[in-house]
């Protein structure tokens, strides 16, 4: 294994790449997890993953002093498994970084950065990051969170999972039409609209005009109502157009901004909740995520995506549904779990981030999401809605009563024999067990 450069630098120095666990103060290091697969074995596989990310390469080098050598070498400090495959912990010491300079982008260009393509590893994923407290302080987290989020729709007295919609077909519609299908969908119950995040400010429906009429249709709703739904506008691009995009929908009245987070990247998004507070929620989207969080043996698993958005200011995020188009299978609920108790979990006092439940949901998914999520959730349906054989208003009661169903602990084909809605719909798409998926 001649080209394994990392293993020869280890072969080396490999006692500056190791650490006892004890000797890892969680103040003083960025740690990560790392599930890998490699003929090294796990130890060797964890000192070129420090070698190659912190002070090493591929061959001996004359310009290492002492200070380099004694305090800037990543660790490895744990390993679980056996032979070729398991679990590599490593610990990036805090003087590796610079925050305040360069943030997020330094942090991951060493915990997630070139070690992807080290050829001398078959497979690694990043499951897990832990920063210190001092890195975590240093960011704002979200603004509003499940507590604020909840104060603005009317449920914080009497939680329950809120429903939302993707505005579908998910382009095309002109402004009157998307206000349309907005008015319908929040009569017919849901809390949330947002943009699907293929819509920013096409000409067939110019930003502006569409948010001046959503909001005058759910100002509208309000005033039949009394409730007030959150319509997230999808502001994603290049950073001026983005501002440009929040100011624009901000002067018409826009109550929550949409980033799709994944494609902006993460400096955007830091460099974005740094300098601008529009003083609405942040529905975090994560299209393109999968190119990474996928294969269940390399990349990056949705646990520390979730830390950074939440880190971010994320007032939502999309984890992936526990039943539905693009979730559901054994694997990604254990990791999905996981993002779920830290997003609800305590993080250094930040406050939590609302996990959104989307794709390919219809009102026979919802036991099984909130199976999996429970209260604090938000639930999004487009085609589950839109597809209703009754249309938008009926297929947005269908999934209300699908919820309110699995609040009471009603079964849904009970809760369906006094609401044709739901009837109808479960008669549509039938009801899905978490085990059939
Ligand atoms: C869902 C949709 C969302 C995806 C995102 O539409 O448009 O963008 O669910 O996936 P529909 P995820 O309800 O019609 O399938 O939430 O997993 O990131
Ligand atoms: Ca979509």
């Amino acid at each position: 294994m001649k080209e394994q450069g990392s293993t020869k630098m280890g072969m080396y120095l490999n006692e500056i790449f190791k650490a006892r666990p004890e000797s890892i103060d969680p103040d003083n290091f960025i740690t990560a997890k790392y599930y890998v697969e490699s003929p090294l074995g796990l130890e060797s596989s964890g000192i070129a993953v420090a070698t190659e990310e912190s002070i090493g390469t591929w061959t001996e080098i004359s310009t290492t002093n002492d200070w380099v050598k004694t305090r800037l070498p990543a660790r490895v400090y744990k390993t679980e498994g056996e032979g070729d495959s398991g679990l590599v912990y490593v610990a990036f010491p805090i003087e590796l970084f610079d925050v305040e300079s360069s943030g997020i982008a330094n942090i991951l260009s060493m915990v997630a950065g070139n070690l992807f393509g080290l050829s001398a590893l078959k497979n690694i994923r990043l499951l897990d990051m832990d920063l210190p407290k001092s890195i975590v302080d240093y960011y704002p987290g979200p603004r509003f969170g499940v507590g604020g989020v909840r104060k603005l729709v009317g449920t914080d007295k009497s939680p329950r999972p809120h429903l939302g919609t993707i505005v579908k077909p998910k382009v095309g519609l002109d402004p009157d039409q998307t206000a349309k299908v907005c008015y319908e969908a929040a009569m017919g119950g849901v809390d949330f609209i947002k943009d699907d995040e293929t819509l920013v400010n096409q000409k067939f429906c110019p930003l502006e005009e569409r948010v001046s009429k959503v909001m005058s249709a759910l100002d509208k709703v309000k005033s039949e109502t009394g409730r007030n739904i959150l319509f997230a506008v999808n502001v994603t691009g290049a950073p001026d157009s983005m501002i440009k995009n929040a100011e624009t929908a901000m002067d018409n009245g826009c109550n929550t901004l949409m980033l799709d987070i994944i494609i902006l990247g993460f400096p955007t998004m830091e460099w974005f909740i740094k300098n601008y507070d529009f003083k609405v929620p942040i529905h975090m989207h994560r299209a393109m995520h999968a190119a990474f969080t996928r294969n269940p043996k390399h990349g990056i698993s949705m646990l520390p995506i979730a830390k950074l958005a939440r880190l971010l200011g994320g007032d939502q995020l999309h984890t992936g549904s526990g039943a539905g188009k693009m979730g559901g299978e054994m694997g990604q609920n254990l990791e999905l779990q996981s993002v779920l108790s830290f997003l609800k979990g305590d993080w250094f006092g930040k406050k939590n981030t609302f996990p959104v439940a989307s794709g390919g949901i219809h009102p026979g998914y919802v036991p099984a999401n909130f199976a999996v999520f429970g209260i604090d959730f938000v639930i999004n349906a487009g085609g589950g809605i839109h597809g209703h054989p009754q249309g938008t208003r009926a297929g947005a009661a269908a999934m209300k009563e699908a919820i309110d169903a699995c609040v009471a602990g009603i079964p849904l084909d009970t809760y369906a024999k006094t609401h044709p809605e739901l009837a109808l719909a479960l008669k549509q798409w039938g009801e899905r067990k978490l085990s059939e998926d």
